[in-house]
């Protein structure tokens, strides 16, 4: 298995998120993946650096190119103020920073700073180096140790920690190759892979997330979203209920799985979030530690070229030791 990392995730810190109109914590804190990685190094997993950088283009293709060039030039730490209320698909192009900042975001989680770019790109680069890999048949499984986080961000929203779509982005590359299915296993769902594949044949998006009536991101994430189009049948939610064990949860992937199967794709992208765990801050689902293994096994099963993404996950401590049993499923 290759693993990838890199350390300019470390000029990442958001100081805060806003909740109820106060500042808390923030939980997307650098040593979530220092923790990981650590832990991977300790077991033996072997860590290298990306060689290459996702070209801007294939951003582009997946995101809308102003919202890119938006994030691209932005400079001071800021978080949005006001957000739309009209219909913007008539307006005037926005001039004033404080519009296009609330235009582009859904949430006060997720401040923009003057490095977001370049972690943002650093941290997709990660999943693009690997996907290139995966497409030419260099390796058949591969683990981007990737922050920030990219399943929220919307074609031209950023939210819920994430700026760039590091799933959507390694998705899109592959999908260049042949059919493509992503698994989300985050605890929150994949909204933005939502939004960006959602008129799409031949990219099969499936999460199983928190229901989205009791946890973020709210709007969406409901059963009856199964897309439009050519992307008809080709989104699938599974919401699941507070306190999800590990029993409830195997039941439900292996519906998603044989959903995946129909789909018949020639390459998986898991993105993948340990915030499902018992013990994560968010206290939503019950999975143990030892159930990611399991889990991971049961996907390895479908036997495809498979990029893994790393997504959410918050309980600092308990990190590195759930992606080593989540990386131990594929070896
Ligand atoms: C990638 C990912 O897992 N993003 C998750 C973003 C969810 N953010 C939710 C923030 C919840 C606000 N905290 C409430 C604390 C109440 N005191
Ligand atoms: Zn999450």
């Amino acid at each position: 298995m290759k693993i990838l990392y890199s350390q300019k995730h470390l000029s990442h810190v958001p100081h805060y998120e806003i909740f109820d109109g106060h500042q808390d914590h923030h939980a997307e804190a650098p040593s979530r993946v220092e923790n990981i990685k650590k832990s991977l190094i300790a077991n033996g997993f072997k860590i290298s650096n990306p060689i290459k950088t996702t070209p801007l283009y294939l951003i582009k293709v997946v995101h809308d190119k102003d919202y890119v060039d938006f994030i691209k030039n932005w400079s001071v730490y800021s978080y949005p103020s006001v957000f739309p209320y009209n219909d913007l698909s008539k307006n005037r192009r926005l001039t004033n920073p404080l519009a296009n900042l609330g235009k582009y975001s859904f949430d006060l989680y997720t401040p923009m700073h003057q490095n977001v770019f370049e972690v943002a790109l650093e941290s997709s680069s990660l999943a693009y180096d690997l996907a290139t890999d995966v497409a030419k048949q260099r390796i058949k499984v591969g683990y981007a140790l990737c922050r920030p986080p990219g399943h929220h961000a919307e074609i031209a929203k950023m939210g819920g920690y994430c700026y760039f779509n590091n799933t959507a982005i390694a998705a899109q590359y592959l999908s260049g190759y042949g059919k493509v299915a992503v698994l989300d296993v985050d605890f929150h769902h994949g909204n933005g892979t939502q939004n960006i594949f959602y008129g799409r044949g031949d990219v099969l998006t499936v999460s199983i997330h928190a229901d989205p009536n009791w946890k973020f991101p709210f709007y969406t994430g409901f059963k009856e979203e199964i897309g439009v189009g050519n992307g008809r049948k080709k989104n699938i939610n599974y919401p699941m209920p507070k306190g999800t064990t590990d029993n409830q949860y195997q039941k439900t992937l292996e519906k998603a799985l044989v959903k995946i199967t129909d789909h018949r794709p020639e390459y998986l992208v898991v993105a993948l979030g340990l915030d499902t765990h018992r013990d994560d801050f968010f206290f939503g689902f019950k999975l143990t530690t030892k159930y990611y293994t399991k889990m991971a096994k049961t996907i390895n099963s479908l036997d495809l070229p498979t990029l893994i993404v790393q997504e959410g996950g918050y309980n600092t401590k308990l990190l590195g030791d759930n992606v080593v049993s989540f990386l131990n499923g594929f070896i």
